[in-house]
C-alpha cells in the first residue's frame, strides 16, 4: 500500500468508528424508539409515516438514478459536442414535474390531516392526569374523585393499561402564589415526549395543551423532555408505568395514604428537614396533595428512580444528591438557600449545595446528616 492509500484507509477506520458510536445512540435497546411503537397514538402514526416513506423513497431514487444518469450519458468525451439537446420551455415536461409532485402531496396530506384531527380529538371516558413541566422535572397531579384527596408524585407517571389517559400539559398556573407553580422554574416551553406511546406536545406557560396516551402492553416506557428549555434540559427525562387497572388503583390509594412517619415523629431527621436546611421551603413529605417548588417527596420511596428519572434511588445516590445536587447536575441555584424561591431576592431555580457555596451563617451539611435525611426519604414508602 502506498503511504497516501494508508492514510486515506486510516480515514476511512476514523469515519466508520465514528459512525458506529453515532449510531450507537439510535439503538432500539434504548428505550425511545419511534420506530417501536407500543401505543396507539404510536401506532397511528407509524402506519401513517411507513406508506409515506415508501413513495419517498421511490421519489428519491428516481431523482438522485436521473441525476446520475444525466450526469453520465452527457458527460464530456472527446469527439462529440459537450452542448446536447437543449429541452428548456417544454411544456409537457413543465407541467408533468409540476402536476406530479402536487398530486403527490395532496394524496399525503389527506391521512396526514385527518390523523392530526384524529390525535388532538378529547378521547372519551379517560383517565384525567395534569402533566406540569418545571425546571428541570415533570409533576404529575391525579385530581382527587369521591371525596379522594388528590395525589401529586413527580418522575413517574403511573397509568393504567387499556384505558385513554387525557393528559392537561402546563408550565406554569398564573392563577397560583408566585413561587410554586407560577415564577422561577417554570416559565419555559418544555416537550413532553414518550417516543414508544405518542408524539410530541409542547407544553407552553400560560396556556393548557392536551395529549392522549393508550397503551394495552403493562411496561415502564422512557420520556424525555423534547424542547430546549435550560440548564439541565438534557437531564429532564421521566418515566411511564404503564400497568394492569387493579395495580395501577393499588398504587393510587397507596399515594393517597399521609406517610407513615411524620415529620413530628421523624426525630433529627425532621429537624433537619424543617429547620437546619429548610427542605420544607421547596418540598413536603407531608402530604401527597401539595404542589410545591421542587417535587413532592411524601412517597419518594415507591419510585424507583429519583431527579427526573436520572438516578436510580438507592441510599448512597440520594445522599450524594442532598448534600450537593448542583454537583451532579447543572441548576441555577447559588442563591437557593436564601429562602423560599419567589420571595424577594431569592432567583433561585433548581436545588442548593448544602456542602458548597454555602452563604455566611449557614451551616454546611455532613455526611451523617445527609444518611439521616436519606434513610427517613427512604421510609416515605
Ligand atoms: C430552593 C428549593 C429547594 C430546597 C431548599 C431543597 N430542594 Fe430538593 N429539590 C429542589 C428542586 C427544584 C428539585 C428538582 C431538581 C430536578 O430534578 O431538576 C429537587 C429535588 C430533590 C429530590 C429528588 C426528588 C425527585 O423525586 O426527583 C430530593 C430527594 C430532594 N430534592 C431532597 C431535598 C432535601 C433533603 C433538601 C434539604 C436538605 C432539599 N431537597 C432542599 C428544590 C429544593
Ligand atoms: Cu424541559
Amino acid at each position: 500500500m502506498t503511504n497516501r492509500n494508508s492514510r486515506r484507509g486510516r480515514w476511512w477506520l476514523l469515519l466508520a468508528g465514528a459512525a458506529t458510536v453515532a449510531l450507537a445512540a439510535c439503538s432500539p435497546a434504548n428505550g425511545k424508539n419511534t420506530l417501536a411503537p407500543h401505543g396507539t397514538n404510536a401506532h397511528q402514526i407509524d402506519n401513517l409515516i411507513y406508506p409515506i416513506w415508501i413513495v419517498a423513497v421511490i421519489v428519491g431514487l428516481i431523482v438522485v438514478g436521473g441525476t446520475i444518469f444525466v450526469a453520465l450519458r452527457y458527460r464530456q468525451r472527446p469527439g462529440r459536442s459537450d452542448r446536447p439537446k437543449q429541452i428548456h420551455g417544454n411544456l409537457t415536461v413543465e407541467i408533468l414535474w409540476t402536476i406530479i409532485p402536487a398530486v403527490i402531496l395532496a394524496v399525503i396530506a389527506v391521512p396526514t390531516i385527518s390523523l392530526i384531527f384524529k390525535e388532538d380529538a378529547t378521547p372519551s371516558n379517560a383517565v384525567e392526569v395534569t402533566v406540569v413541566g418545571k425546571q428541570w422535572w415533570w409533576e404529575f397531579e391525579y385530581p382527587g374523585a369521591n371525596g379522594q384527596p388528590p395525589v401529586v408524585t413527580a418522575d413517574e407517571l403511573h397509568i393504567p393499561t387499556g384505558r385513554n389517559i387525557d393528559l392537561s400539559l402546563k408550565a406554569c398556573d398564573p392563577s397560583l402564589p408566585y413561587g410554586v407553580n407560577n415564577g422561577p422554574g417554570c416559565n419555559v416551553i418544555h416537550s413532553f415526549w414518550v417516543p414508544e406511546l405518542a408524539g410530541k406536545e409542547d407544553v407552553v406557560p400560560g396556556q393548557t395543551n392536551h395529549l392522549t396516551l393508550r397503551t394495552s402492553t403493562a411496561g415502564t416506557y422512557l420520556g424525555q423532555c423534547a424542547q430546549y428549555c435550560g440548564l439541565s434540559h438534557a437531564n429532564m427525562h421521566f418515566r411511564v408505568i404503564a400497568q394492569s387497572p387493579t395495580a395501577y388503583d393499588a398504587w393510587l390509594s397507596s399515594q393517597r395514604q399521609v406517610p407513615a412517619v411524620s415529620l413530628a415523629s421523624a426525630g433529627e431527621a425532621g429537624t433537619l428537614f424543617t429547620k437546619t436546611f429548610a427542605c420544607s421551603n421547596c418540598h413536603t413529605t407531608s402530604s401527597s396533595t401539595l404542589s410545591t417548588y421542587g417535587p413532592n417527596l411524601s412517597h419518594l420511596a415507591s419510585r424507583s428512580t429519583f431527579a427526573s428519572g436520572y438516578f436510580k434511588l438507592t441510599k448512597s445516590q440520594l445522599m450524594k444528591w442532598i448534600m450537593n445536587a448542583p454537583g451532579l447536575i447543572p441548576m441555577q441555584s447559588q442563591d437557593c438557600r436564601k429562602g423560599p424561591p419567589g420571595s424577594p431576592g431569592v432567583t433561585c431555580v433548581g436545588m442548593p449545595s448544602f456542602t458548597q457555596n454555602t452563604p455566611k451563617g449557614m451551616p454546611v451539611m455532613t455526611t451523617a446528616q445527609a444518611q439521616i435525611l436519606a434513610t427517613y426519604l427512604l421510609s416515605l414508602k
